[in-house]
This record gives C-alpha cells, structure tokens and sequence, in this order.
C-alpha cells in the first residue's frame, strides 16, 4: 500500500478560497476525478476533483478552511506506486458560474455583482430565519452561485427544503417577489422609500397571462443562460456603452487565409479569419493601450500582456475561452490553439483558467451571418469587438467600382474610459491591418 498527498491544483485567478463542502470522510473509497471538497471564492464555486482512485486516510481541510494551490487536501491510500501525473495538475471541474463575457463567464471570471443590484449579507425583510453571523446559508454552492449572480441576499431567503434548506425554487420565488414588488430587501428599504421600482427606480417588470393569448410552453433556463444573463444585465447597466461600425476591405486577406490553408492542408490545423483578427487586434491594442485597461477605482490599470478572449456558441450557451498571450504567437499556433479551445468549451470541458485573464474580446459571427451588431463589454474589460459576415461590395476606387471582400466590424467600448475619436482611431487602424497585414510588422 502505498500513500499519495492530494493538492488543490491550478484554480485559475483566484488566490485563497474558502472550503465550503466536504464531499469525502476518511474511510471512503474514491475514484479518479471524483470530487473531494467544493471551493468557493467571490466569484465562482467549484469542484476539486481526485487526481487518483485510493482510499481517504487523512482528510487535511476542514470546512471554512481558506486554501490555495499546492494546499493540501488529503492523504489517499492507493493500491500501487503513484502514478505518474501529479496530483496537483488535475484541474477542478467547471466552475459553477463560468466567466461570460458578453457574458464571459466565468467567466470563472464572473465580477461581483453591481452595486443596488447587489447581494448584502443583510437580515431578512421578509421575516425568514437569519442564520447567525458567519454561517453559510443552508444551500447547495450551485444554488449560493445562482443567488449572487442574480443579486439574492440567500441569508433573507427562506428555504423550504428539509432542515431549511434553500432550493433554486425559493431563489427564483424571492426574486420574482421582489421584481413584482411585493417584498423588498433591506438593502432596498435602506435605500429608497417603498414603491420606487426596487431601488433602481424603475417601473415593475409587466405580468402578462400569456396563455389567455394562445398556447404557450414553459422552459426553464439553462444554468449558463442564468449566470451570463445576470453578468450582462450588469455590464449593460453600468456600462456607458458605444459602439462604432466600420468595414475593413479583407480581399487581399482572404486570398492568403485561403493559400495558407492550401499549404497546411496535412497539418489538420484550419485558419479562420478570426485567427487574422486575434492578432490584427493585438496591433491595434498595443497602439491604443487604452483598449486593453481596466477601471478601478478612479485608476486605469493598463495590462502589458495581451489575453484575448472569443465568444464560442456552444450546446450549453454563450462560453468565453481566453487565448493568453496572443501577441506571442503566430497565426497557426492561435488557430491550433483556438480549435482546441472552442472544442474544450462545446464539450463544457473549459477550466476555471482556461476562461480567466482576458483584456479585450472578439465576438465573431462571421461564420453565421449578419451585417452589424452591438456586444455587450465583458466587464472589467473596456471594448468588445464584433465581427459579421464578409460580402464582396462594390468598392468606388477614384475611378470605378471594384469588387472587393469587405468584413463588418462593430466595436463596442466603454466611455468613461474611451472616447469616439479614439474607437475610430482604433476602427481605421484596425481596417488598415487587416487590408494589408503587413502592417502588424511596423
Ligand atoms: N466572413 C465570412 N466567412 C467567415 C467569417 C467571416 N467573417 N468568419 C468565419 N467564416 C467562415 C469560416 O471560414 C468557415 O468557413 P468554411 O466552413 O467554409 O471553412 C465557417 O465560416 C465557419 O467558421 P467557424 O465558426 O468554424 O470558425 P471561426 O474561427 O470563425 O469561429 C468560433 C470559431 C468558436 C468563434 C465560432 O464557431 C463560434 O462559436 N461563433 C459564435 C460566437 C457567438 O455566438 N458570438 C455571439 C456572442 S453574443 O451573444
């Protein structure tokens, strides 16, 4: 018998996390990626899981315990040698509210929610038992997760299920009874008289009986939708957003997309425009530093790494995988990579790092269609780019009308940060690189 330490692994941004579930005792069997303990930090929960089969003979954590990577979890009792791979590389499963940029998820990068949409830990309003300070409300992490992404105080919750426990559906009930104003929470009473629209003054959202029009059916969301759709709710609010739409003229462009792929046809690697646009967006990034900052506070915080993230349709919802540090690599290295990720991210297999650390995103749709759109920022990122179908035009050029391949751009950005002759500033160039990519050298 031999004994193996198991260790938190890569956790992506995070840097200590509290255990919030136990999910083994010492004595129990477990199996290779089985999940050990569940993490829980600001912004996401997660599962760590085993990175080997044993038998749980020394549980080293205890609930509430704060760990970080390499903290160790427990002392397994394995039947051979160790296994080669070591315990600490085993990534934790999906976290249970992924960065969604536009969403962005999770983006395991999930911001705090936004002030007076906010969850204070505040007592009940609505007469349910408070637990005392410091006690977890009684609830699954998924359910915490869900809670404070919608902007739930769970402590003024009441829960219905056994032992008080709070289910989804009491989360979805007190929010539905805060949206029709029937309850309020503390932090609304403290900050508006009754009857100012839930603190942000706005009118109830309409109550309509929809089945009394025609028949209806009732689908409940998906947890991404859930999540993502409170991460845009926020960034839709609070940030004074703009968008600019432009065409870059990528007729040259494509000519070579299409020769490279030609060229690397063995390679199994195949180069999509948003490869181009990746690192075309780099250049302009480095050129308008401002793009690829971040707000705190009243500071700019101008990131020298350049992260990008893309928005990635997938089974489950909108995912937003993170391509790091595109400046230093080449157009078949980032489309490899990117294959990789987007099919990481349709099989719900992305990690909490793998959706971390991004300074600006790209949203294409080139591969479905349309003209222009407005994408939502990613917060704390400041700009989103928005990419459409390309269609041959005709292009006046001085003398006569040409055919040439234009690309929609659309560009979204934040305006307490960047102003609308920089976003043009920053659309020109960008058109310019894509229409002679040489430029991405100078
Ligand atoms: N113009 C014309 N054709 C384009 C194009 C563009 N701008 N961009 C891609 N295409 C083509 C590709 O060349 C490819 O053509 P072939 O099948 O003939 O080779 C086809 O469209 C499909 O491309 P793709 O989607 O597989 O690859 P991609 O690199 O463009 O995109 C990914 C990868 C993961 C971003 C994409 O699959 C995806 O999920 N896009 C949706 C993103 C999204 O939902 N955004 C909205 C967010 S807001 O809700």
């Amino acid at each position: 018998m031999a004994t193996m330490e198991v260790n938190v692994p890569d956790i992506g941004d995070f840097d200590e996390v509290a255990v919030i579930e136990l999910l083994v005792k010492v004595g129990d069997k477990v199996r290779a990626e089985q999940s050990l303990i569940t993490v829980e930090s600001d912004k996401a929960s997660m599962e760590i899981p085993s990175s080997h089969a044993g038998v749980v003979k020394d549980l080293k954590v205890a609930l509430g315990d704060k760990v970080k990577q390499g903290s160790l979890i427990l002392v397994l009792e394995t039947s051979g040698a160790p296994a080669a791979v070591a315990a600490s590389t085993s990534a934790p499963t999906a976290p249970a509210a992924p960065s969604v940029p536009l969403v962005a998820s999770a983006s395991a990068s999930a911001p705090a929610p936004a002030p007076g949409l906010a969850a204070a830990p505040a007592p009940a309003v609505t007469a349910s038992p408070s637990p005392s300070s410091g006690d977890l409300p009684h609830a699954s992490p998924s359910v915490r997760k869900f809670a404070r992404e919608l902007g739930v105080p769970l402590h003024e919750v009441k829960g219905t299920g056994p032992k008080g426990r709070i289910s989804l559906e009491d989360v979805q009930s007190f929010s539905k009874a805060v949206m029709s104003g029937d309850i309020r929470t503390q932090a609304q009473s403290q900050k508006a008289p009754a009857g100012d629209g839930a603190g942000l003054g706005l009118i109830p959202w309409p109550k309509v009986d929809f089945a009394k029009f025609g028949p209806i059916e009732r689908k409940e969301l998906g947890r991404i939708q859930k999540i993502s759709g409170a991460n845009l709710l926020r960034n839709a609010i609070m940030i004074p957003a703009v968008t600019n739409h432009d065409d870059a003229d990528i007729t040259e462009l494509e000519a070579f997309r299409v020769l490279t792929n030609k060229e690397n046809e063995k390679s199994g690697v195949k180069v999509t425009m948003l490869a181009f646009l990746i690192k075309a967006c780099v250049a302009a990034l480095q050129k308008f530093p401002q793009f690829n900052s971040s707000l705190d506070g009243d500071s700019l915080v101008y990131k020298q790494y350049w992260h990008i993230g893309f928005a990635a349709d997938t089974p489950n919802g909108l995912m937003v995988p993170v391509l790091k540090d595109a400046d230093k690599k080449g157009i078949l290295q980032i489309s490899a990579e990117m294959g990789e990720l987007a099919k990481k991210a349709r099989e719900g297999k992305l990690s909490p790092a793998e959706m971390s650390g991004a300074t600006f995103t790209i949203s294409s749709l080139g591969g479905i269609g349309g003209r222009y759109f407005t994408p939502i920022i990613n917060a704390p990122e400041v700009a989103i780019l928005g990419v459409c179908r390309s269609t041959m035009e005709p292009v006046w050029n001085g003398q006569a009308f040409e055919p040439r391949l234009m690309l929609p751009l659309s560009l979204t950005w934040d305006h307490r940060v960047i102003d609308g002759a920089a976003a043009a500033r920053f659309n020109a160039y960008l058109g310019q690189i894509l229409s002679d990519f040489r430029r991405v050298l100078l």
